[in-house]
């Protein structure tokens, strides 16, 4: 890459760039590379990108990126003799000790977690208006700044001063660009789509032609209160724009997937402790495993490894969550379920730091963003356990998870054609998508309307891991690592009734160097 190549990156997102920063890229031995981790890592209020945004250690740890990353789960049973494991220890865990046995003198400090993104302790909202108006303008700004380097948007209120014949400022002739937040969507009787868009100036209508066909299928995955960008022409009275370009916010396609850590880290989610259907003996063969205490030498292998075991929500099955519960639950009082858990927890290695973040069956408001557990919760566990919030941003030694429970999942599955229960995933490639991991107010998920929305993605995370859905399901979306940990709950009454579907006691494994990942069955 040259100069020119370099500043032409920069300014085509919407950035401004010193000398001596071109030349510290165009120095460097993987320029290109290079200026794909600055864009995605920059923060949103720098305008002048100068050499000290270049985090030159940071991006030290970089691997090229892989056509094929993710090949199938390969799927272990535990009680299978015949295992055939192609993963390479060789790499192995060796943390600082000089034992040969090292995992039974590392501590879980070796193990460090930093927390990058949390509402607890942050909170500040008492549910006002004008807070829901502050809460939509941050996510506003934050997505339209993503979608502004692509396109040259202008405000609303702009396009309603202006006749079609006074917006000649594009390329092609009358054809003008906004970016907005969905406020209704509607369809004509010719079976068009028409949406309502806003921004901080205005709205206005936007129209969906179904002969449109390739713009159609993509506009049917449209939600409301998502930020877009449209291009489009201007009808004749100027009162509505035919769309001919949707512009989302998604992923850059220069996401690069980063060189990790040593390790592995165990993702899960749901446990539902205290439900009658809690499945308590694949649960504790999973404990054994994660104490080497199996025969079968590749999970002991795996075991061996084992540096985080992270939590997606709902570790308890709580009470009154809905109606008739009671009927189901093997441990009544909700204080004795973490109690519970506190128990099992501490039977988990000491040296594997342990990530637990709520869900809407844990015993915290169920408005989200949701902080972590309380102290006299809390108390009960083991030093190796850190809580955060619903959702939060942690760091594990250099490889970074976004942890969502998941709730928005029932909105996504409700709203967007081809989004299932059966496969997590697809709901999580839309709220890459979205660069949002929950943008419709007002359905299931409950909003508490924060200074700043926790849910918009900004800094691209190594790994999104969501539960709620009680399905696994392990995805590859423009080299992120999309995760649903499932459940260690088997089907309730209540979902009989709702036809829910559960895939328990299954556990993906992610390789921290590598971010392949491992489902272990613990179900037979
Ligand atoms: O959610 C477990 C699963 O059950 C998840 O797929 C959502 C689904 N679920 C939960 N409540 C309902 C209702 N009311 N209708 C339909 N489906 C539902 P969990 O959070 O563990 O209960
Ligand atoms: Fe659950
Ligand atoms: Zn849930």
């Amino acid at each position: 890459m040259n100069e020119i190549d370099v500043l032409t990156a920069f300014i085509e997102e919407g950035y401004q760039i010193s000398p001596e920063a071109v030349d510290l890229i165009c120095t460097h031995c993987s320029p290109k590379e290079l200026v794909a981790y600055i864009l995605e890592n920059i923060d949103l209020s720098v305008l002048v990108i100068d050499v000290e945004h270049i985090d030159l250690e940071g991006f030290s740890g970089l691997l090229p990126v892989e056509e094929e990353s993710f090949s199938s789960s390969l799927e272990l049973n535990p009680q299978n003799e015949t295992l055939n494991i192609n993963n390479n220890y060789a790499s192995s865990y060796q943390p600082s000790s000089s034992s040969s046995n090292a995992v039974s003198n590392v501590c879980y400090s070796d193990n460090p977690v930093s927390i990058i993104s949390d509402i607890t302790d942050n909170s500040t909202c008492v549910g006002e208006y004008m807070e829901f108006v502050q809460f939509f303008r941050n996510r506003y700004s934050r997505i339209s700044d993503i979608i502004r380097g692509r396109i040259n948007a202008r405000p609303i209120e702009s396009l309603k001063t202006g006749k079609r014949s006074n917006l000649r400022s594009s390329k092609e002739a009358g054809e003008v660009s906004v970016i907005g937040m969905i406020s209704e969507i509607k369809s004509t009787s010719n079976g068009h789509k028409i949406l309502e868009v806003e921004d901080p100036t205005g709205s206005f209508s936007v129209l969906i032609r179904m002969a449109d066909k390739e713009l159609y299928e993509q506009a049917s995955h449209l939600v409301l209160d998502e930020v877009v960008g449209f291009t489009g022409k201007l009808t004749n009275d100027g009162k509505l724009m035919i769309v001919q370009k949707l512009i989302l916010p998604d992923l850059p396609n220069t996401t690069i997937k980063r060189s990790g850590t040593v390790g592995k880290a165990v993702l899960t989610s749901d446990i539902h402790i205290g439900s009658s259907t809690f499945l308590e003996e694949p649960w504790e063969r999973f404990l054994d495993f994660l104490n080497g205490d199996t025969d079968n030498e590749a999970l002991a292998a795996i075991a061996k490894e084992v540096r985080y075991l992270l939590v997606a929500g709902d570790l308890v099955d709580g009470v009154g969550i809905y109606p008739g519960q009671e009927h189901e639950l093997s441990i009544l009082d909700v204080y004795d379920q973490y109690k519970k858990a506190a128990e099992y927890f501490s039977r988990v290695p000491s040296h594997i730091h342990i990530i637990i973040s709520p869900g809407n069956h844990d015993a915290v408001r169920q408005a989200e963003p949701q902080p972590k557990l309380p102290e006299i919760i809390r108390a009960d566990f083991s030093d190796n356990v850190t809580f955060v919030g619903n959702p939060s941003i942690v760091d594990l030694d250099g490889v970074k998870v976004l942890l969502y429970h998941g709730r928005s999942i029932d909105d996504l599955v409700a709203s967007v054609p081809g989004v299932s229960y059966g496969d997590p995933t697809k709901a999580m490639v839309e709220m890459m998508k979205f660069r949002h991991l929950s943008p419709i107010y007002g359905s299931r998920v409950s909003i508490a309307p924060e200074k700043k929305d926790y849910f918009v993605i900004g800094n691209v995370p190594d790994i999104l891991h969501c539960g709620h859905v009680h399905t696994v399901g392990v995805e590859w979306y423009k080299n992120v690592l999309l995760i649903n940990s499932g459940t260690w709950q088997d089907q309730t009454e209540f979902q009989k009734r709702v036809n829910v579907i559960p895939t328990p006691a299954q556990v993906p494994v992610v390789d921290l160097a590598t971010l392949k990942t491992t489902i272990l069955k613990f179900d037979e």
